[in-house]
């Protein structure tokens, strides 16, 4: 993919964990990798089409000048969010160096790098024991306070028979379509924070419970690794995920059998 690139953009702010780095300014140093796709900015000539350098400079110099943090892990975050909201950027790839950082030793420089990316990410959500709806509304709600998630469409809500043998009573689904800026595993503690937080007790698969949140697909990545199965290996066989799924993304296509999701057969 293409790169924008900022190199030693030097900023005068206070953050530190000491209390005269919160009044007394001092250096931190950025070098950016923004990554976004500029094809077009070369054909068109026309800076619209791409991340401006100048405008992205500025958003991690409001970023470093209006807030007062402890740590640059925090800065560096922070930075590299407010690029992703306020840009077209896919990814960005963001170093903070804090030269004069108040150590007694003699250094070059000390810093912290952070690498993120937004993602399309496909959820399913089920309800089957409690006030159903209430508990899928207050997952979607609890995912939307996330600062690393945003929720971009919600199916109906369906009511659908228990699959899997062990569960009894029926379930309410949906399936959402969130951007995030969360790695996978990230995001399934993310899901995880919102099942607990929503009354769910893990005792046997598959078993009635107040909420469950499976995550269907994460972009085109395909994820088998120990607690992370992406897609979702069971997705096809399951009613009550792919109906609420070709509802909002009928043209997804899913990576790892290339099939549009409004082709596969219900
Ligand atoms: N895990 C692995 N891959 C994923 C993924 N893509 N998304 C791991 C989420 N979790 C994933 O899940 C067990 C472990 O799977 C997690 O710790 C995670 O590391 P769980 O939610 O603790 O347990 P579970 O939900 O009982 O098991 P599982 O296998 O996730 O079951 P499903 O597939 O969620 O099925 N019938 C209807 N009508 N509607 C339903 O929503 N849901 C289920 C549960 C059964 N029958 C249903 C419905
Ligand atoms: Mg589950």
């Amino acid at each position: 993919m293409n790169k924008i690139l900022i190199r030693g953009l030097e900023i005068s702010a206070c953050h530190g964990v000491n209390d005269f780095e919160k009044t007394a300014p001092q250096p931190f140093v950025f070098d950016a990798d923004i990554y976004c796709d500029f094809l077009s900015a070369a054909k068109s000539d026309d800076l619209a089409d791409t991340v401006n350098y100048s405008a992205a400079s500025k958003i991690i110099a409001a970023v470093t000048t209006e807030n007062c943090f402890d740590l640059i892990e925090k800065l560096a975050y922070e930075c590299a969010y407010a690029l992703l909201d306020k840009t077209s950027a896919k990814r960005v790839s963001l170093t903070v160096y804090k030269p004069k950082a108040p150590m007694k030793l003699k250094f070059g420089t000390v810093g912290v790098s952070v690498d993120i990316a937004r993602e399309r990410a496909y959820l399913s959500v089920g309800s089957s024991l409690g006030d159903r709806s209430a508990y899928l509304d207050a997952a979607i709600e609890k995912l939307k306070a996330f600062r690393e998630i945003k929720v971009l469409k919600v199916s109906d809500y369906i009511e659908t028979p228990p699959y899997g043998g062990v569960a009894e009573n029926k379930f309410l689904n949906c399936a959402v379509e969130i951007e995030t800026y969360f790695a996978p595993k990230q995001l399934l503690d993310a899901i995880h924070e919102t099942e607990t937080a929503c009354g769910r007790v893990r005792n046997k698969r598959w078993e009635d419970r107040t909420l469950d949140i499976d995550i269907i697909f994460f972009g085109d990545r395909i994820i088998r690794e120990q607690g992370l199965s992406v897609p979702h290996p069971d997705y096809r066989r399951r009613d009550f995920v792919l109906k609420p799924l070709k509802q909002i993304a009928p043209d997804f296509v899913c990576p790892d059998t290339g099939e549009r999701l409004a082709d596969i057969l219900i």
